[in-house]
């Protein structure tokens, strides 16, 4: 924790990403100030190429010149140059933190499962498979507070906020898909980071019209969008 505040921090994100609403909740977290570029898939900015080595978002551009991508990357700078702590102070805790902030990626490529299943049978497995992942996470959990490590929101919260946000907006609009046998600790977090300022500002747009574009984009065949679409 710093305040090494760079001249110019410019957040570029598509609204329906949530690897760079990531990213967002933990800018607006650090009380850093930052702009963003918001753009759709379709709507490139032509120097996206020149600063994001892959294509993606995020990526951040600093003071105009150096760029950083990888959500977790972009991350852990933020933390390192953020006025407010956004780590726990123990070292094994931080590195800890780090590890199970990486497990949210794999527990977002079990929800693309759900999402692309092709079939009703197979989403349900998806949807078991999913919320089992949570199981292992949930050893970690601090049991008091309303973030992860406690009452000190940490980088942990915004690798999951973003993924907890899709899954209520999913059973909202699909009730087959649920999350009813997550564990108590979990689920409680998820209810605390949904409904926390940090997470609802980082949302850009309506995020209903938002999700349904990145299902029909990323799982138009799979078995819910086809279902949506009747
Ligand atoms: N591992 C990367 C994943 C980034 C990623 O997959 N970004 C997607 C959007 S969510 C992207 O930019 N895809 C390129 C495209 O849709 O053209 C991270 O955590 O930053």
């Amino acid at each position: 924790m710093s305040n090494n505040q760079p001249e110019s921090l410019e957040l570029y994100l598509f609204p329906s990403c949530p690897f760079a609403q990531r990213v967002n909740m933990s800018l607006i977290r650090s009380g850093l100030e930052y702009s963003k570029k918001v753009f759709t898939p379709m709507d490139m900015p032509e120097n996206l190429k020149q600063i994001s080595p892959l294509g993606n978002v995020p990526v951040l551009l600093i003071n105009n010149k150096e760029s950083i991508f990888e959500s977790a990357v972009i991350a852990d700078y933020i933390a390192q140059i953020s006025p407010v702590s956004l780590e726990p102070k123990d070292e094994i805790t931080r590195a800890q933190m780090r590890a199970w902030s990486n497990y949210s990626d794999d527990c977002f490529t079990k929800f693309m499962a759900v999402l692309n299943a092709e079939n009703e049978k197979d989403m349900l497995e998806a949807n078991e498979k999913f919320i089992n992942a949570f199981h292992v996470l949930s050893n970690q959990r601090i049991n008091k507070g309303p973030y992860f490590y406690g009452e000190q929101y940490t980088t942990i919260d915004s690798s999951y906020g973003p993924l907890f946000l899709r899954m209520k907006t999913l059973n909202q609009l699909f009730p087959a898909f649920t999350y009813q046998s997550l564990p108590d600790n979990i689920s409680q977090w998820m209810d605390n980071l949904c409904n926390s300022d940090t997470l609802k500002d980082s949302i850009i747009g309506n995020f209903n019209e938002v999700f349904k574009m990145f299902l029909n984009k990323m799982a138009g065949s799979g078995y819910i969008n086809q279902q949506l679409q009747k």
